[in-house]
């Protein structure tokens, strides 16, 4: 099954196509011939996936989905939340993110942050959301070289390592986009039946 997957972030992609399994062939919105960023102007995760997801289905007619993720760290109240991307700068520039995270928590003794994930699918013109959260907290330093983002500062529950310093199958087995991602396969599956 081909499904258009709204994202410029390589990354993700690779993680999404691996959850998926090869029952499914991801496009990407440049396959599709469209070129431009995608506009995230929402205030809500669960309203940028769904604006990235419907500006694609508008422009191509085709089923599709898309991703939005924040790190919601709690001694922050929240933040960088939907900003997650844009924390230090306007870009995506993941090393300044880091540092300012790592600075807004100086002195802090609460370190616990989570993931969270929302997809939003519009199959049929109708749109189904489905959510991952994976709990972990914040270490003082940044540790691994695998992922992106904020992978190198963030430690899952359960585990004393990062996601820098995780395969991304074992990354993806117990992360914020795995789970969101694995709820939008079982939905595509029982729709085939
Ligand atoms: P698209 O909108 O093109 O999909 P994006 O990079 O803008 O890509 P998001 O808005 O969903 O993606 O993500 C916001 C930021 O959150 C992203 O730039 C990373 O800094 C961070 N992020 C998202 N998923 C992450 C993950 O699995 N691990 C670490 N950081 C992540």
């Amino acid at each position: 099954m081909k499904i258009i997957f709204a994202t410029n972030n390589a990354h993700k992609l690779s993680e999404v196509q691996a959850v998926l399994g090869e029952g499914f062939e991801l496009v990407t919105p440049r396959m599709c011939g469209v070129e431009e960023d995608i506009p995230e102007t929402a205030e809500t995760l669960e309203g940028n996936a769904s604006q990235k997801a419907h500006y694609l289905y508008e422009k191509t007619g085709l089923d599709c989905f898309a991703d939005d993720t924040g790190l919601e760290v709690e001694a922050l109240d929240g933040a960088p939340g939907v900003h997650s991307a844009r924390y230090a700068t306007d870009g995506h520039d993941f090393a300044a993110n880091n540092r300012l995270l790592l600075k807004n928590l100086e002195g802090k003794e609460n370190r616990r942050a989570r993931f969270r994930t929302v997809i939003s699918l519009i199959e049929q013109g109708e749109e189904h959301l489905f959510e991952g959260i994976v709990e972990g907290h914040i270490i003082d330093h940044e540790s691994g070289e695998e992922g992106f983002g904020y992978d190198p500062l963030f430690v899952p529950e359960g585990f004393d390592r990062t996601f820098a310093e995780m395969s991304a199958e074992e990354k993806n087995a117990v992360s914020h986009r795995g789970r969101a991602v694995r709820k939008l396969v079982t939905y595509l599956h029982a729709k085939q039946q």
